[in-house]
């Protein structure tokens, strides 16, 4: 049994402030449980949760009979490198007690973004297959391949229908993004929109995979209908739309601004960004639950530039 009642984790961040409306339409409101360490007074059905703490996690999956669980609570890469012990406790034993939590519950199904973060600069830089060295250099890439292998473990162990799958930067207009390393093209994009020009905290040749957010929702939802018989992997599915560097960004927004310009001053970013790989194959979810991203650059900057100029959000700032 799933999609009765759902849990969201980490509702408020980048991801989960679209997601919740986006399966709420799906689904009904009703029947969805947003939660997030931070309050959301705009929204009454929001409840409170720090996944961190295993007793309220645990109250909460059984007090609203939760079937279903999103679990997007997270640190990212460049908030998860200044304090590493704040991305090992959320990353790692959040997803713990969600998994214990979600045996002890009968939950029915637990999905969790797991991210290009898993590679390593031991890792191919191009087209990388799912299965391939990982060994990430930062503690967020660290703690979500071992909340992929948690992930494994609890379905070889104990049945549950865990499942994952390994997003690239995500690009959106709605809700910052929470710290992480790809974040500049999100920044690149709202300051070419203001008007103003760009400094870049990336090399302007690092190149990286990355989604625009629809496509990212529609891949969430894709995976957690999936036919189990199809899946051959669980957690770790890698998923991709269109790899840019800085400087392809800048260019193509050029195209509608023609006096945007960006400077180039790498900071600490610059070497999580190095560690990642340029491309990655997601032959595996176009397989086996039928991924189909529908964004490539030109339409992502069309579309976000089209939404930004109607409304910049106030709380659109840099977080990192
Ligand atoms: P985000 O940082 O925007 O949001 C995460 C949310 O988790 C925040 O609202 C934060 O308040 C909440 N949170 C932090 N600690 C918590 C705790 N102890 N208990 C409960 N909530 C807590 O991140 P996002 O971009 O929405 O990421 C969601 C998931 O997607 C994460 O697993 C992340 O690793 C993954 N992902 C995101 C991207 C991206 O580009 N946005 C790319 C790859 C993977
Ligand atoms: C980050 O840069 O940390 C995230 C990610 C790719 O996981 N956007």
């Amino acid at each position: 049994m799933a999609f009765e009642r759902i849990l969201v984790t980490g509702a408020g961040g980048q991801i989960g402030s679209e997601f919740v409306p986006f399966i709420s339409e799906i689904f009904g409101r009703e029947r969805i449980i947003p939660s997030d360490i931070k309050s959301n007074q705009a929204n009454p059905r929001f409840i409170s949760l720090d996944v961190t703490d295993k007793s309220s996690v645990d109250l909460a999956i059984d007090k609203y009979r939760i079937d279903t669980i999103f679990h997007l609570a997270a640190i990212l890469s460049a908030t998860g490198e200044k304090n590493p012990e704040l991305a090992y406790r959320v990353n790692i034993s959040g997803m713990y007690n969600i998994l214990e939590s979600a045996i002890k519950n009968k939950v029915g199904l637990v999905l969790t973004p797991s991210s290009i973060g898993v590679f390593g600069p031991d890792t191919p830089k191009e087209n990388v297959p799912i299965e391939t060295i990982t060994r990430p250099v930062t503690m967020y890439g660290v703690s979500k391949l071992m909340a992929e292998q948690l992930g494994n473990y609890y379905h070889s162990r104990f049945g549950l229908n865990a499942r994952g799958l390994r997003f690239p930067g995500l690009i959106s207009y709605k809700t910052p993004p929470g710290g992480g390393t790809t974040d500049y093209s999100v920044e690149m994009i709202i300051e070419a929109v203001k008007g103003r020009n760009y400094k870049c905290f990336l090399k302007e040749d690092s190149k990286l995979p990355m989604m625009y957010m629809p496509d990212a929702l529609d891949s969430l939802l894709r995976l957690a209908e999936a036919e189990d018989s199809r899946l051959k992997h669980r957690t770790d599915f890698n998923i991709t739309s269109f790899s840019i560097t800085p400087k392809q960004l800048e260019l193509e927004l050029r195209n509608y601004f023609p006096s945007f310009g960006v400077t180039y001053e790498p900071d600490f970013r610059q070497a999580i960004a190095d560690s990642w790989p340029g491309s990655i194959d997601a032959s595996a979810a176009k397989q086996e639950w039928d991924f189909h991203p529908n964004y490539g650059l030109k339409e992502t900057a069309e579309d976000m530039i089209l939404n930004l100029r109607k409304n910049i959000p106030s709380n659109i700032i840099k977080r990192s």
